[in-house]
């Protein structure tokens, strides 16, 4: 192989492109050696990045398996089935589409399989803890169909039931959406069921936060209880970064036409790879040992942080994340001052609204901290209190670069017994 075959010789990053080598250096150091608390982040193995960094991603193969458009995908085929094989073990469903390359994506084509454009959907309030697929105005879906928005009782900050039954009467959706991207309780697929039944609505619920916690038997299943569940492959259930779709078989050519051609072109095999070695890793039986130890230290993490003086929006946590209202802590705290000051001492998560918060989405008066990636990286209840220790003294202290980087010491020394990638 000479040089003149282009690309074929450059083999190795770090000598070919040391620019972009760097960068990944850079990266995988703040992930090494920071406090990554972002909710629907976590690390995923090596076995997944090697399927996802391999030559699947040269293939093209729109279509499904044995009914592809371009010759060559006898291998592809066998990737995409044994992908499909294991999810629907995983989580006992009819059938699943693995192809979605996102969350939003998957979304996007489970509505444009049940709706038709100007549909009534119902969701959870995007400031209350929905995510921007169930229903921004200024999102795809927003324009298409028309959305109805429930929300949580402004006492327990619970999804508020009796809400979503009113109206749900009221306006007769065709679809019911549940599931969330800030709420730290679980949600009960079952009276959604009900709702959804006696109106004559469909049911989708979207489990992207907490697929990890449904597969690992630490939350309610929707499959089975849904007609369509939608997901990421990389929050708490520690895949690649991706979607996937379950649904009854009776729904399943409507799904698989909505994603292709409906939505997307060619998949990413190679993420379809890394999905079914994810997949196979959530089946093992250490899988459900680690979503427990992710809601555990959620709930010791809360408890730590009450202790530091900040609230917990709804009382506390039944899953992966807390929602912490900064208020009692410091009034004049934002969420976005949180973020940077987090940012300078190593400490990742992401500012977000509260129930009722008086301020916007871009500043907030709430933070959003998860467990999925330290507990990957195998911190237990006991790091707790340090990790709520380390981020109050962040916070107090935010306009002080001496004490930031104070901070950020400690938080690499703590971190330094915790290395997802060493
Ligand atoms: N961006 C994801 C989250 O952080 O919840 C949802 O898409």
């Amino acid at each position: 192989m000479t040089d003149q075959v282009v690309g074929l010789s450059a083999r190795d990053l770090a000598a070919t492109d040391p620019e972009v080598a760097g960068l990944l250096d850079r990266e995988l150091e703040r992930q090494n050696t920071g406090l990554q608390l972002i909710a629907s982040e976590n690390f995923t193995s090596p076995a997944v990045m090697e399927a996802v960094g391999s030559c699947l991603t040269n293939k093209y193969s729109e279509g499904y398996p044995g009914k592809r458009y371009y010759g060559g995908n006898g291998v592809v085929d066998e990737v995409e089935e044994l992908a499909r094989r294991r999810v629907q073990a995983l989580f006992g469903a009819e059938h699943a589409n693995v192809q979605p390359h996102s969350g939003a994506n998957a979304n996007a084509a489970a509505y444009l399989a049940l709706l038709e454009p100007g549909d009534t959907v119902m969701g959870l309030r995007l400031d209350q803890g929905g995510h921007i697929t169930h229903g921004l105005p200024a999102s795809q879906a927003g324009q298409f169909y028309e959305w109805v928005s429930y929300g949580v009782d402004s006492d327990s900050e619970r999804i508020d039931m009796a809400l979503v039954a009113r109206l749900a009467e009221e306006h007769r959706p065709k679809l019911i959406v549940a599931g969330a991207t800030a709420y730290p309780r679980i949600i009960d697929p079952a009276p959604f069921r009900e709702i959804a039944d006696a109106v004559g609505a469909r049911l989708m619920f979207d489990m992207a936060h907490v697929a990890g916690l449904v597969a690992g038997g630490v939350h309610p299943s929707p499959v089975g209880v849904a007609d369509v569940v939608t997901f990421t492959t990389h929050k708490t259930l520690r895949g690649p970064r991706g979607g996937c779709i379950l649904s009854t078989e009776e729904l399943a050519p409507a799904i698989d036409r909505a994603i292709f051609p409906g939505t997307q072109g060619g998949p990413l095999e190679h993420v379809i790879a890394g999905k079914a070695v994810a997949f196979r890793e959530a089946a093992e039986p250490g899988f459900a040992a680690y979503a427990r130890q992710i809601v555990a230290n959620a709930a010791a993490l809360a408890l730590a942080l009450e202790g530091e003086g900040f609230r917990m929006s709804s009382g506390g946590t039944e899953n992966h994340l807390v929602l912490v209202d900064l208020r009692p802590f410091d009034e004049g705290l934002t969420g976005k001052a949180a973020q940077t000051a987090g940012d300078a001492a190593g400490i990742t998560f992401n500012k977000n609204q509260i129930p009722n918060d008086p301020r916007s989405a871009f500043v907030t008066s709430g933070v959003r901290l998860g467990t999925p990636a330290i507990t990957t990286a195998g911190m237990t209840e006991a790091e707790m209190p340090e990790v709520a220790r380390l981020l109050a003294w962040a916070l107090r202290h935010r306009d002080e670069p001496g004490e930031l980087a104070a901070v950020r010491a400690e938080v690499a020394a703590l971190c330094s017994a915790f290395t997802p990638y060493p």
